[in-house]
C-alpha cells in the first residue's frame, strides 16, 4: 500500500530544460498546483525553447546553475524554500559516455551527491531520483528487470547512474532522508534532443539522409511515451513509499530495426535509407521492465501505445521543424547567449 499522499509546495526540477525535464514541467504546470523551480546548467542538451510555453507562468521560475556547485545548490534551495526535489539533471547519452566518461561521473555522481547533501541540509521533505533501467545491465531473449534485479551497469553512463542510485539509497538507509528512486525504460516524444535514436532517425528520414542502425539492429528497447513517464514521476513523488524503488516501463518492446521501419513508414520515406553501421561498444542487447510494483502500489499504467505515441512524435517533429532546425544549426544556443553571454562549456 502507498503511504499517505505528500503534496510538495515548491518543487525543484533539476534538468528541467532537457527532454524529460521540460515535459515534466509542462505536466506540473498543467496538471498540479505545485510551484516549479527549474534548475539547469544549459549544457548542449538543455534548451530554453523547451520551456517557452510556460516561461511566463506565475508558478514557474528558472535558475541557471550547475549541480556540480554544492554551495549554489544550498543557496537555491534556501532562497526558493524548496520542499521537494525531482532530480533529472544528467549527462544522458550513452555514446557520449563512451568517448568522454569523466563528465558523467562529475554530473551524475558528484552532482547527485551535492544535491542530496544540500537537500538534507536545507530540510527538503522528498528527493526523487530519476533513474534508468540501464543500471540493471542487459537481458537475453527472456526475462524482465524487477526492482530487486542486481545492478550490473555496462556503459560509463549507466555506471554513473547506478553510482548515483546507490548514493540516494545510502542517504535513506544512513540518515533516513526521504528518497525515492524510479528506473524507467527508453522515453520518446516531443523535445527529445536529436542525438537519441528516435528523433535522430526522424530528422534523417525527413532530410533523405541514411538512418544509421548499430550492429544487426536486433537490440531490443522498451519504449515509453514521455507523458506517461511524467505522470508516473508525479505519482511516485506524491504517493510513493520513501526508501523505495519503482520501475517504470511501457510494455512496448521493439527491435531497433522495427522502430526505424515504422518511422520511415510514418514519414513516408523508403526503407533503402536504412544503413547498418558499426555496433556501439558494449551495446546492451535487450531491456525489458516488470512494472507490476508501480501498477499495484500506485495504480499507474502506461496509457499511450507505441504506435500512437510514435505517430504523435513524428507529427510533433513535423510541426516543430523550426525547433529541430535551430538545434541542428546551433541556433538554439541563442537563448543561452542572450541571457548569459557566450556558452563557456559548450560540448
Ligand atoms: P537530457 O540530456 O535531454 O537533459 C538533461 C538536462 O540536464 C539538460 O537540460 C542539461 O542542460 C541538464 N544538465 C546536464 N548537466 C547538468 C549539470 N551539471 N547541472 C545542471 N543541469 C545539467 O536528458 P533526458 O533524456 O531528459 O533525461 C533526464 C533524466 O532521466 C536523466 O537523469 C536520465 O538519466 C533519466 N532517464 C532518461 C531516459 C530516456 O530515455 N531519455 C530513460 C530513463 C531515465
Ligand atoms: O544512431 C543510432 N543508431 C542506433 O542503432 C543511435 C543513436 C542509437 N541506436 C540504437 C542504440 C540503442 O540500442 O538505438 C537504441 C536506442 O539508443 P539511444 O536512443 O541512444 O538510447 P539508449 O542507449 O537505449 O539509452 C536511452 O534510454 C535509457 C537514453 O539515452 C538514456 O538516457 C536512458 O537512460
Amino acid at each position: 500500500m502507498s503511504a499517505d499522499s505528500y503534496q510538495p509546495k515548491r518543487l525543484l526540477v533539476t534538468g528541467g530544460a532537457g527532454f524529460i525535464g521540460s515535459n515534466f514541467v509542462h505536466y506540473l504546470i498543467e496538471s498540479t498546483d505545485v510551484e516549479v523551480v527549474v534548475l539547469d546548467a544549459l549544457t548542449y542538451a538543455g534548451n530554453l525553447a523547451n520551456l517557452a510555453p510556460v516561461a511566463e507562468h506565475p508558478r514557474y521560475a528558472f535558475v541557471h546553475a550547475d549541480i556540480r556547485d554544492k554551495a549554489k545548490m544550498i543557496e537555491v534551495m534556501r532562497t526558493h524554500r524548496i520542499d521537494a526535489v525531482a532530480h533529472l539533471a544528467a549527462e544522458s547519452h550513452v555514446d557520449r559516455s563512451i568517448t568522454g566518461p569523466a563528465v558523467f561521473v562529475e554530473t551524475n555522481v558528484l552532482g547527485t551527491l551535492n544535491l542530496l547533501q544540500a537537500a538534507r541540509e536545507t530540510g527538503v521533505q522528498r528527493f526523487l531520483q530519476v533513474g534508468t533501467d540501464e543500471v540493471y545491465g542487459s537481458l537475453g531473449p527472456t526475462g524482465r528487470f524487477s526492482e530487486t534485479t542486481p545492478l550490473d551497469p555496462h556503459s560509463p553512463y549507466s555506471a554513473s547512474k547506478a553510482a548515483a542510485d546507490h548514493l540516494v539509497s545510502a542517504f535513506w538507509h544512513t540518515y533516513e532522508f526521504p528518497t525515492l528512486i524510479t528506473r524507467c525504460s527508453n522515453n520518446y516524444g516531443p523535445y527529445q534532443f536529436p542525438e537519441k535514436m528516435i528523433p535522430l532517425m526522424i530528422n534523417n528520414a525527413r532530410q533523405d539522409k541514411p538512418l544509421p542502425v548499430y550492429g544487426d539492429g536486433l537490440n531490443v528497447r522498451d519504449w515509453l511515451y514521455v507523458h506517461d513517464h511524467c505522470s508516473a514521476l508525479w505519482g511516485v513523488l506524491t504517493r510513493g513509499r520513501p526508501g523505495s524503488v519503482y520501475n517504470i516501463g511501457g510494455d512496448s518492446e521493439r527491435t531497433n530495426v522495427e522502430v526505424v521501419r515504422e518511422i520511415l513508414r510514418l514519414v513516408g520515406k523508403p526503407e533503402r535509407l536504412i544503413t547498418f553501421v558499426a555496433d556501439r561498444p558494449g551495446h546492451d542487447r535487450r531491456y525489458a521492465i516488470d512494472a507490476s510494483k508501480i501498477a499495484s502500489e500506485l495504480g499507474w499504467r502506461p496509457t499511450v501505445t507505441f504506435e500512437e505515441g510514435l505517430a504523435r512524435t513524428v507529427a510533433w517533429y513535423r510541426d516543430h521543424a523550426d525547433w529541430l532546425e535551430q538545434i541542428v544549426s546551433g541556433e538554439y544556443q541563442k537563448y543561452y547567449e542572450q541571457m548569459y553571454g557566450q556558452r563557456g562549456a559548450a560540448r
